[in-house]
């Protein structure tokens, strides 16, 4: 037998250094309104994170939350505070190629702060794809596909003005998965809002609702078999206790997502353990990074549960470090909510995101493939750029 054996030259990842980390927070407006049951959104408010390294590589990262701190325990000006004086000490100076044995050293010297480790992991993955030349999808063991559904979600607050927006996302192909955002009002008076959207949009759109822990238990089980009776397909998170989940999935012919449940693996681990949902919405900064979301769709995996690919209404940076995570999954049976840019009025990028034909383009350049619009960051930034010399 003939046996060549090639010889294969050792790849070595020239050293880059954490040099500087510039942050800034930029306000922007949207479309509308943003109705959830936790706020009512007039403007969505984005922290940039900019990674300088020593080889003139610089990466991107972003952080966004809902409502200021009415979702969670971050803001952008906390995550903004954190990076620049906590993370900041711990990752200059250190080897920007080895992202998980960083994001390790951090995650010994500052606890929490999921949603600021997630936009730092992200400019030091936008980073390593630039060096390498590769998208950051192909850094994470490759994408499955190119192009992701996209849900809308209908939160205006008002039935007729969602069901002619619905409309007019189906007109355009831009949208045919709708999310209504539920729980403000009374059970009855949702419920009503929910079974007159479907009637009005037929087989020609999905519904779904997520409820945002707004329900009690007994709420919830009434609520889902209405649901259920209406044509909606999927709610999420109705309530907030992960054992109430547990005891209301699979009662009522509807799939049940959790959410707000899942703050990274650990959770994810308790919440797969009871069974306590049909399908996990993986969101890159709940999860804490890039890699602890790849966990969290590891044990929905492991556990047979579904995956939908869940937003915090990120500007385009975020986005996009989500649809390249996203495009990973080989099981993305329920699409994805990546529809946040879409919300804003103002573009901050050099070329635009591609909404068509229901799906987002995911970027294949290197590293997040988008390029930032300087000027427009600049104009939007609320107080200057923290350049942290
Ligand atoms: C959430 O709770 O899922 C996603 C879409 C939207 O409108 O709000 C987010 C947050
Ligand atoms: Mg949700």
């Amino acid at each position: 037998m003939n046996t060549t054996f090639k010889s294969i030259t050792p790849v070595s990842i020239s050293p880059a250094i954490v040099e500087r980390i510039e942050t800034v927070i930029l306000d922007l407006p949207t479309i509308r309104p943003h109705k959830l049951s936790v706020a009512t959104m007039t403007g969505q408010t984005l922290m940039l994170v900019k990674i300088h390294c020593s080889d003139g590589v610089i990466g991107i990262g972003e952080g966004a939350t809902i409502g200021g701190l009415a979702y969670g325990g971050e803001s952008p000006e906390s995550m903004k505070l954190a990076i620049d004086t906590y993370f900041r000490p711990v990752l200059v100076g250190q080897d920007a190629t080895r992202i998980q044995a960083l994001m390790g050293r951090l995650a010994k010297m500052v606890k929490e702060n999921r949603f600021a480790k997630s936009a730092v992991e992200t400019a030091l993955m936008d980073a390593q794809g630039k060096r390498l030349g590769l998208p950051v999808s192909e850094l994470i063991g490759g994408r499955c596909r190119d192009r992701l559904p996209v849900a809308w979600t209908l939160a205006s607050g008002d039935t007729s003005k969602d069901i002619a927006e619905a409309e007019q996302m189906l007109d355009s192909r831009r949208h045919r998965i709708f999310k209504l955002k539920i729980g403000l009002r009374n059970l009855h008076d949702d419920i009503a809002h929910v079974a007159a959207i479907k009637r009005a949009l037929g087989d020609r759109g999905a519904v779904r609702v997520d409820v945002n822990m707004a329900w009690s238990e007994t709420q919830a089980a009434y609520g889902m078999a209405a649901l259920a009776a209406a044509g909606c397909e999927l709610v999420e998170q109705p309530v907030s206790s992960t054992s109430a989940l547990a005891r209301l999935v699979r009662r009522f012919p509807i799939a049940l997502m959790a959410d707000e449940s899942l703050t990274g693996p650990e959770s994810a681990f308790e919440v797969a353990k009871v069974h306590g949902a049909d399908v996990f919405a993986v969101k890159l900064e709940q999860s804490g990074g890039l890699f602890n979301a790849l966990r969290v769709a590891a044990i929905a995996d492991a556990a047979g549960i579904g995956l939908y690919g869940g937003t915090m209404l990120e500007g385009p940076i975020g986005t996009i470090a989500s649809a390249q995570v996203f495009s990973t999954f080989p099981n993305l049976e329920w699409g994805t909510e990546l529809f946040g840019p879409l919300l804003l009025t103002e573009e901050i990028l050099r070329e635009p995101l591609v909404y068509s034909d229901f799906e987002l383009t995911v970027p294949n350049g290197p590293g997040l493939g988008i390029e930032l619009d300087d000027d427009r960051v600049a104009f939007f930034a609320r107080n200057g750029l923290n350049r942290g010399n």
